[in-house]
């Protein structure tokens, strides 16, 4: 589907704005309107001469007065709430970094793909889902539901927790109990960050090959057990769909402190497993990098390690997450490799490989330890279930694209990467059942050294 004029005129409009010289632009003066509410107020999107490691980005982030769209050595892409312009502008004023608003107000490029979203809203049952629009919690559970009653007991839908709001994290299990072989246990995670809407598509659409493909069902599901988590953060995906600054949340939406704004609500649910707990997070609850009081200080994430330690040591463990096109494999507290490093890179490059083979080049992976790639951040799933739990294989995906709209892909990119995305995992299941298989006649076309 080709994109709509509103999306090709919002990419541009973001291009042209990110690419205008530092400094070239003046910042819009605080408005102090008392008509509207904070939720509608502009967050800006600024170019800053620094990376985020630097000391004083580093300080504005971990308070929560930035939070963090891109960044690289030597720069990055922050969005500021208008309300902090003064107080952000002074620190990176006393400290000479260099800044310009890149885009003044980044919810009027979502205003209206979110008004749409309100609109479209779908009674809870349904017995068809799309990949080509985002979807809000109640067709994501109805689609579930339509799942569990129509596939004779294979798929499950089963409850790990509840939210602080009371909805369910749901954990769907796929199971052929007629295949009685040895499987390979996978557990697939995904919208643990609210605003990452491509993730739960994403988790969605591989749930929907293993329950509905019969190629996936003859090749696959007899030899493998399936664990899917659509929507690990209800809460916060939820709020997401309200309209306004919201579409933009990360946390979940436990309530910190009410005498604090709006923004100190919710713990980053990234941030707070039980694994060199602390490290590259924050320990103030106005931070998107909000780590919370203590490891599992949330619902959903005692729940679904509850949850994971009764299913067991998994073979493999994937969160899904947007954006940066990225596969990373543990840690994220250090730049040292874990001991079987080689084998991480060997499957996680499988991914890569078939993402390229189905896109015909035109998309392209990077992978790595995330540490090393992404800069520390511990309390992460991918950590926990790879070092508590002794997950074989875990990996953070970081789904489309690499910055242009980031956060907010446009829906007609949706099925091209949901798609390239399930081939990617088909992939990597394949070659770790049939020890190597995938890819094989690919990769030997091209270098036999080159895994
Ligand atoms: O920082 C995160 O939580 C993830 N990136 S995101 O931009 N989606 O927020 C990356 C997590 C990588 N894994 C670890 N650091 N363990
Ligand atoms: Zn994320």
């Amino acid at each position: 589907m080709p994109p709509s004029p509103m999306a090709c005129y919002a990419f541009i409009l973001v291009l042209l704005q990110i690419f205008t010289p530092i400094s070239a632009r003046l910042i819009r003066p605080v408005t102090n309107n008392t008509l509207v509410s904070d939720g509608d107020r502009p967050v800006q999107l600024w170019r800053v001469g620094a990376s985020l490691q630097h000391p004083s980005l580093q300080h504005l982030l971990l308070q929560g007065l930035i939070e963090k769209w891109a960044d690289d050595a030597t720069s990055s892409l922050v969005m500021v709430r208008e309300e902090d312009v003064p107080e952000v502008q002074a620190a990176l004023q006393e400290e000479q970094v260099e800044y310009n608003v890149a885009v003044e107000d980044l919810l009027s490029l979502v205003a209206a793909e979110t008004e749409h979203k309100m609109r479209g809203r779908r009674k809870r049952e349904i017995e068809r889902m799309d990949w080509n629009s985002y979807h809000a919690l109640e067709d994501i559970e109805g689609y579930l539901g339509w799942l569990n009653a129509s596939t004779n007991g294979v798929v499950q839908v089963l409850s790990a927790a509840t939210t602080q709001e009371g909805r369910p994290v749901y954990v769907v299990r796929v199971n052929d109990r007629g295949a009685t072989g040895p499987k390979k246990r996978i557990w697939i995670e995904g919208g643990i960050h609210a605003r990452e809407w491509i993730s739960p598509a994403a988790t969605t659409f591989i749930l929907h090959q293993v329950a509905t493909n019969p190629d996936w069902q003859r090749t696959i599901l007899p030899h493998t057990e399936w664990y899917f988590v659509p929507v690990a953060n209800p809460d916060g995906y939820a709020h997401t769909f309200t309209g306004g600054r919201a579409r933009l949340w990360r946390k979940n939406r436990r309530v910190n402190d009410n005498a604090l704004p709006d923004r100190c609500n919710g713990v980053d649910l990234n941030r707070n497993w039980d694994l060199k707990w602390g490290v590259g997070a924050s320990q103030n609850p106005c931070s998107e990098l909000y780590m919370g009081e203590v490891p599992f200080s949330e619902a959903e994430t005692t729940g679904l390690k509850y949850f994971m330690e009764r299913v067991g040591p998994l073979d493999l463990f994937i969160t899904f997450h947007s954006y940066g096109q990225s596969v990373l494999y543990p840690w994220g507290w250090t730049k040292d490799p874990p001991k079987n490093a080689k084998m991480l890179h060997r499957v996680g490059r499988r991914f890569l490989e078939a993402v390229q083979h189905v896109s015909k080049g035109q998309v392209d992976y990077t992978l790595g330890g995330s540490g090393a790639m992404l800069g520390f951040a511990s309390g992460a799933t991918d950590d926990w279930a790879y070092g508590a739990l002794g997950a074989k294989h875990a990996y953070t995906i970081e789904l489309r694209d690499t910055g242009h709209y980031g956060f907010l892909l446009p829906e007609a990119q949706i099925g091209s990467t949901v798609r390239e995305t399930a081939a990617g995992v088909q992939c990597m299941v394949t070659y770790m059942i049939n020890n190597g298989v995938c890819a094989r006649r690919r990769r030997n076309a091209r270098n036999r050294n080159n895994v």
